[in-house]
């Protein structure tokens, strides 16, 4: 391609973005952009995947079995998630087995919120209300994002995100009204979870070393930060109104922006957790590894069958 053609293309991927108009599979994109999203779109199918797996931990030990029913629902719904953005991610050019691999190998990342361990029933309260309560805080914007396929899969993901969280401020509600062991089983998860899920929203804007391109891309509509505020705005209240403490000494309302202030985020841990050294990195690794080897026969069967069926239409003409 001519220098020229190529600057004419530039310039129309541009003025799309700045029009708003999505950019689609087969359109024409620069190789940086599309490199931003596959990484962004997986790192993004593997924490869903992997975030199956502390919730997963607790199905068989839900306390009642309408607990047991919604859970697995959600750690379902997960699973589906995992698989829109992997189909996404394929139609950028990325190889799916090969996308996972780099998961195993710890050469693609996954959320550092999954790598904490789930310890008690509350848990799964504060997941659903923190966790998927900061993804939703994410992922409404990115409905907007410019590549048409990640802002589609974003819109159903995120009706299902909004299920998860009312159901973990559900049980958070139950627990916090309970007896007094209940409410500190309660309490107890809040505090283990409400750093870790500040951390999910990524290094602070001065750290951050994709936003700008990804702003001016219109991938990310919002910097790290200031989805970070959002959600600390929406959740100290909900943390009140069913009588938690959020564990920040230096929290504080400021009257005169209308913001939650809060303390600073132990950015070392963080750093520490996505090197691959926090509490359950390789726990989760492993399991997934042993996952894809044990599920090895099912695809193996999967394709033997597909190969056969193609084999008879041939001759079926
Ligand atoms: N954990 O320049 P930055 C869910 C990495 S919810 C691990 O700010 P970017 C679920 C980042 O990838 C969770 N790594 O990057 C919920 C980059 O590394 P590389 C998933 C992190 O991309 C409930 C480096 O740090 N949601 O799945 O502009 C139940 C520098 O960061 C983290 C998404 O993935 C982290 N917390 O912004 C089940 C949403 N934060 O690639 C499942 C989509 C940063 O240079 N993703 N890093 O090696 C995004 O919106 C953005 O990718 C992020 C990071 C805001 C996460």
């Amino acid at each position: 391609m001519s220098e020229k053609d190529s600057i004419e293309l530039q310039k129309q991927f541009q003025a799309k973005i700045e029009a708003d108009i999505k950019i689609e599979p087969k359109d024409w994109m620069p190789d940086d952009y599309r490199k931003t999203l596959i990484r962004q779109i997986t790192q993004h199918a593997h924490s869903e995947i992997v975030g199956m797996l502390p919730e997963g931990n607790w199905i068989t030990r839900a306390p009642n079995l309408r607990r047991k029913a919604v859970l697995l629902a959600k750690v379902q719904d997960e699973a589906g998630h995992g698989l829109y953005l992997y189909s996404a991610a394929e139609t950028l050019g990325a190889d799916r087995e090969e996308s996972i691999d780099d998961m195993h190998t710890g050469k693609a990342k996954y959320s550092s919120i999954f790598n904490y361990p789930t310890l008690s029933w509350a848990d799964m309260g504060a997941i659903g209300w923190l966790v998927d309560g900061a993804a939703i805080m994410n992922q409404v914007p990115l409905c907007r994002t410019s590549y048409g396929p990640y802002a589609r899969a974003m819109v159903r993901v995120c009706k299902e995100e909004s299920f998860h969280q009312r159901q973990g401020y559900e049980i958070m509600t139950t627990l916090a009204n309970g007896t007094p062991i209940q409410k500190e089983m309660a309490q107890d998860a809040l505090n283990r979870f409400w750093w870790p899920a500040l951390m999910m929203f990524g290094p602070s804007d001065a750290n951050s070393k994709h936003t700008a391109q990804s702003m001016a891309w219109k991938i990310k509509r919002h910097t790290n930060d200031e989805l970070r505020q959002k959600f600390v705005d929406a959740t100290v209240p909900q943390a009140h109104l069913i009588g938690l403490t959020i564990p920040d000494a230096d929290l504080k309302f400021n009257e005169e922006t209308g913001h939650w202030e809060f303390g600073e985020i132990n950015w070392e841990e963080f750093y520490n957790v996505i090197k691959g050294n926090g509490p359950c990195n390789k726990k989760r690794i492993d399991d997934r590894r042993k996952a894809k080897e044990n599920g090895m026969w099912v695809r193996e069967a999967a394709r033997a069958y597909a190969d056969k069926q193609k084999e008879r239409m041939k001759k079926a003409g």
